[in-house]
């Protein structure tokens, strides 16, 4: 664990094992100090939801995206500044003088525009009165994703027209969207996450295969999801390497669901997106050095169907490097057809 760097703050997060039983003292809090370092924010992919809290100096969120405490992990993110930490309209928040985290949840409705509008206009907010003029990640996990509302509409419709409405309203730059993970949990109501900066804001990637997602046409939703292929931080330390944050992509070309039915065609293709998005053809435009899969860490994989699981993991094994932190989760995906989703960071 490594490489962090006071000059710069890159911060980089870790998947912790938590399957184990906890000493005395709080695991999260201790490991990091034994690093030097501090933990920013931790995300608990787990067996049960949790509303976002303050832990040992640090914002807390649990997600019900596992099957099994065997199968649950933390994903911890570090930082080597010192953290300042609070809660305001339900969002646990950190800042390390440059980062911020910020998590919240919304609890389960029949209508979800409304209060994710409000739950991220807090979370906007809280970024904006930091002096944070951009969210570069935001992780967004949907119960019932595929299922109806009140109204007869999707729910992930439904959060991606709330979704829609906070960001025309908020105070952050209009241009720079974040890169983004909207997928299924297994459990109710809406759990969410996200990452600001203050200095030096970061670049959108988009993919030359693909649609810009906030450019999709309405037959996908009455407001189109707001979100970048990957985004691009820079620092000190990278140079103009920076670092790549790779959004949940799947088996769309164009705007299009592609090989409904295949899930080996389905994560091919997935992968292929992923790796041309990083690939040096698409990041020309974007005045970086690119990068392949081997790059990509702190991978998750999600996949709608358990019996589908083996076959994925074999595919993502074989691409992937032996040291890259892999998790596989099995949750529903935003599209009906889709049956696998792929996130990571390029290095
Ligand atoms: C896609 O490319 C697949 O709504 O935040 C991927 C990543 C997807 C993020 C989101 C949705 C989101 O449209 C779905």
């Amino acid at each position: 664990m490594a490489g962090l760097s006071s000059a710069t703050r890159q911060l980089t997060p870790y998947f912790w094992d938590i399957a184990a039983p906890l000493g005395a003292g709080d695991p999260y809090h201790d490991t990091a100090a034994g690093l030097g370092a501090n933990v920013l924010g931790a995300v608990n992919y787990t067996v049960a939801d949790a509303a976002p809290r303050l832990r040992s100096g640090f914002p807390e969120l649990s997600l019900h995206m596992a099957r099994s405490t065997r199968e649950s992990f933390a994903e911890v993110w570090l930082t080597d500044a010192p953290v300042e930490v609070g809660q305001r309209g339900g969002v646990a928040y950190a800042y390390d003088g440059d980062h911020v985290f910020c998590a919240g949840r919304i609890e389960p409705t029949g209508n979800y525009t409304r209060s994710t509008r409000t739950a991220y206009l807090a979370a906007f907010d809280i970024l904006a009165e930091l002096g944070c003029t951009s969210v570069f990640r935001m992780w967004n996990f949907i119960g019932r994703i595929n299922e109806e509302n009140a109204e007869g509409l999707e729910i992930y419709r439904d959060f991606c027209r709330g979704r829609a409405e906070a960001f025309r309203e908020c105070a952050l730059t209009g241009e720079q969207s974040p890169a983004a993970t909207g997928i299924g949990s297994r459990g109710e109501g809406i759990g969410f996450y996200m990452l600001g900066r203050r200095s030096g804001g970061h670049a959108n990637i988009e993919n030359s295969r693909q649609i810009s997602a906030f450019n999709y046409p309405p037959r996908y939703g009455p407001k189109s999801p707001k979100f970048a292929r990957a985004t691009l931080l820079k620092s000190r330390d990278l140079g103009e390497r920076g670092r790549i944050y790779v959004s949940g992509t799947a088996s769309i070309l164009g705007h299009e669901s592609r090989h409904e039915d295949d899930v080996d065609a389905q994560c091919e293709l997935a992968l292929r997106n992923i790796s041309h998005l990083v690939g040096p053809e698409n990041l020309t435009r974007y005045g970086v050095a690119g990068r392949s899969i081997l790059d990509l860490r702190n991978i998750k994989v999600y996949v709608r169907r358990d019996e589908d699981m083996p076959l994925v993991r074999k595919r993502c094994e074989a691409v992937f490097a032996p040291e890259a932190e892999v998790a596989y989760l099995n949750v529903d995906v935003c599209r009906r057809e889709l049956l696998v989703e792929i996130e990571g960071i390029a290095f």
